[in-house]
């Protein structure tokens, strides 16, 4: 009982501490002493608004220069407020989306009015990180005086070179974006990372009951991790196994498309546009730096956030091995197996791996193994297409790569020879494939001039040139001559009528006398004959 108990204590405090990811090594003790045991790891999750970048657009969109006034949409006759960003007290810049309210007083940023109706009042909202992160919660923007009617989240994974929408925000989703409306919890696990349109954040419920506008995370990890996210080894399995699951959390800037704005449950009132605006007060966004579980922590260096690398691995993310760790390939760490993953650590170059032996397979396998007649070590099933007694050969139909290193996993290049083309499906260290008569092209899918292509080159049967069709003929793709009826042959050389046996109704009309006497002659022949 006792030990039941104190099993049970340590498996508590083993899933505490490992199961978390939150350890990258260990000190153990074993009989050579104590040694380094190293595990799959990953940051904490932390409010990442601390960390943002953010940028509004157009500029001239914050309101207060010069200043405004503005009105409320629950009571419309109330416009005592002001706007003044020259009057620190009455200013609302962008950076008040972002502050701690320290003081328990809301600060918000505000857009101009939409005086200028029915021009669209549009504003984008950028953030950025300048560093890859895993979103951990819901991202919460609250709006004040009432949440934009129509809205688009966009994410970008690449520093803001390239841009996907997230998730579409309006109270008429076929309205607005031709998309019908649909709930998180509607989507099932195999497409839980399906883009929607979500009207449950852009209907008008009151500019004081329902100030936030949520990307929904908990409620996409609790597919996979329970209602409370109490089975997290769950999601992390899936993690590993579905494809785009992970990258669909990862992101290293936001936007937020402000579209249209609260309209307080009605059509726009044109005598009244001083009610129309945007209003943030805060963006929260919990997330974990993307580190590859190859970091615990994650700290503010020289204005950004960076993974502090563990098992020899570098990069802003660790995605790299360290200089000299580069005897296998670099991995991500893994989640897998439970509870405390594969930390996939870069090793030593030359440093024994394996079967013990110095066995050199530049990433591309972990297992040697000894050849007694020729006395050697010799890698065994060479992964990427590589082959060799260090994996150093790319596999036949295979060709190197001249822009990667030996331990990279695309240093093997598929020759992809066309079959009908080709000798084989071989070709040389440059990628050439070795070609059939009349065919060209590194990969022999071209023709020489006087082939045409029909599942492998042909000579021209016709042309324009020497092989051309006679009496009216088309030479059709190089493969024919399309003959006039009363023609025929390869180069339609040859008339129909000369000889007698294939005359036939293909003549046409002006020779009509003769025809009759060809298709007569044989019938007369013919019955002569028989009698
Ligand atoms: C917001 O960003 C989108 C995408 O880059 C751009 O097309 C649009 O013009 C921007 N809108 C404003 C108001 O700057
Ligand atoms: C982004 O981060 C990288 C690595 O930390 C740094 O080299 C680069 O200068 C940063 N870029 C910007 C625009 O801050
Ligand atoms: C999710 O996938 C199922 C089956 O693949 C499909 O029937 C359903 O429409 C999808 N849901 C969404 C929201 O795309
Ligand atoms: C590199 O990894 C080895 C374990 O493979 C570890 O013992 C060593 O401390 C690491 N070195 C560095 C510089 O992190
Ligand atoms: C060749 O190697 C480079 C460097 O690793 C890689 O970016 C590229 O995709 C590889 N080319 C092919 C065709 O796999
Ligand atoms: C491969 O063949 C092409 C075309 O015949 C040739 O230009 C190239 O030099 C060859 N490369 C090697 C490495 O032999
Ligand atoms: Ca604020």
């Amino acid at each position: 009982m006792l030990c039941q108990a104190v099993l049970l204590l340590l498996h508590c405090f083993a899933s505490l501490t490992l199961g978390q990811y939150d350890l990258c090594k260990s000190l153990v003790s074993t009989d050579d002493g104590a040694v380094w045991e190293q595990y799959a790891c990953q940051p904490k999750a932390q409010s990442m608004k601390d960390y943002m970048r953010v940028k509004v657009d157009p500029p001239g969109i914050t309101c207060g220069n010069p200043p405004e006034r503005f009105c409320t949409l629950e009571n419309p006759y109330l416009c005592s407020d002001e706007c003044d960003a020259s009057n620190s007290d009455l200013a609302h810049p962008p950076q008040l989306m972002q502050d701690r309210e320290r003081t328990g007083r809301i600060t918000y940023w505000q857009t101009v009015t939409w005086s200028r109706y029915p021009e669209p009042l549009l504003a984008n909202i950028s953030l950025a990180w300048n560093k890859s992160l895993e979103l951990t919660d819901d991202i919460a923007i609250t709006f004040e005086y009432g949440r934009p009617t129509i809205m688009v989240l966009d994410k970008s994974m690449d520093h803001g070179r390239t841009w996907q929408s997230y998730q579409f925000y309006a109270d008429d989703c076929l309205d607005a974006f031709n998309m019908p409306p649909k709930l998180v919890r509607d989507l099932l696990p195999a497409n839980i990372t399906r883009v929607i349109c979500t009207e449950q954040f852009s209907r008008w419920v009151g500019s004081k009951n329902d100030k936030n506008v949520k990307f929904e995370v908990r409620e996409r990890f609790a597919v996979f991790a329970g209602p409370r996210l109490l089975n997290m080894d769950s999601l992390y399995t899936r993690m590993e196994s579905m494809k785009g699951l992970r990258d669909f959390f990862t992101f290293t800037n936001l936007r937020l498309r402000l579209l249209r704005p609260a309209l307080g449950g009605t059509y726009v009132q044109r005598d009244n546009l001083l009610k129309y605006f945007y209003a943030i007060s805060n963006i929260e966004v919990p997330a974990r730096c993307k580190c590859n579980l190859h970091a615990s922590l994650c700290l503010l260096q020289e204005g950004d956030l960076q993974c502090q690398c563990e098992h020899n691995t570098t990069g802003q993310d660790c995605q790299r091995c360290k200089k000299g760790f580069k005897a296998k390939s670099w991995k991500a760490g893994s989640y897998l197996p439970t509870p405390n993953g594969s930390p996939n650590t870069c090793a030593v170059a030359g440093a024994p791996m394996g079967g013990g032996s110095n066995c050199e397979c530049y990433g591309h396998s972990n297992r040697c193994s000894y050849i007694d007649y020729l006395n050697i070590v010799t890698c065994v099933s060479c992964k990427h297409n590589t082959r060799g007694q260090n994996c150093q050969h790319c596999r036949l139909g295979y060709f190197r790569n001249a822009s990667a290193e030996l331990d990279d996993e695309g240093v093997c290049i598929e020759c992809n020879c066309n079959q009908m083309g080709s000798v084989h499906d071989r070709c040389n260290g440059t990628g050439f494939c070795q070609c059939k008569d009349g065919a060209t092209g590194p990969k022999c899918d071209d023709c020489f001039p006087g082939y045409y292509w029909k599942q492998g080159c042909y000579s021209n049967v016709c042309d324009e040139e020497l092989l051309l069709c006679q009496n009216g003929g088309t030479c059709s793709q190089n493969q024919k001559c399309i003959c006039p009826p009363e023609f025929k042959g390869v180069l339609c050389q040859q008339s129909r009528c000369e000889g007698d046996k294939a005359c036939n109704t293909a003549c046409t009309p002006h020779l009509l006398a003769p025809l009759l006497l060809c298709v007569l002659l044989p019938h007369l022949l013919a019955t002569l004959t028989a009698h």
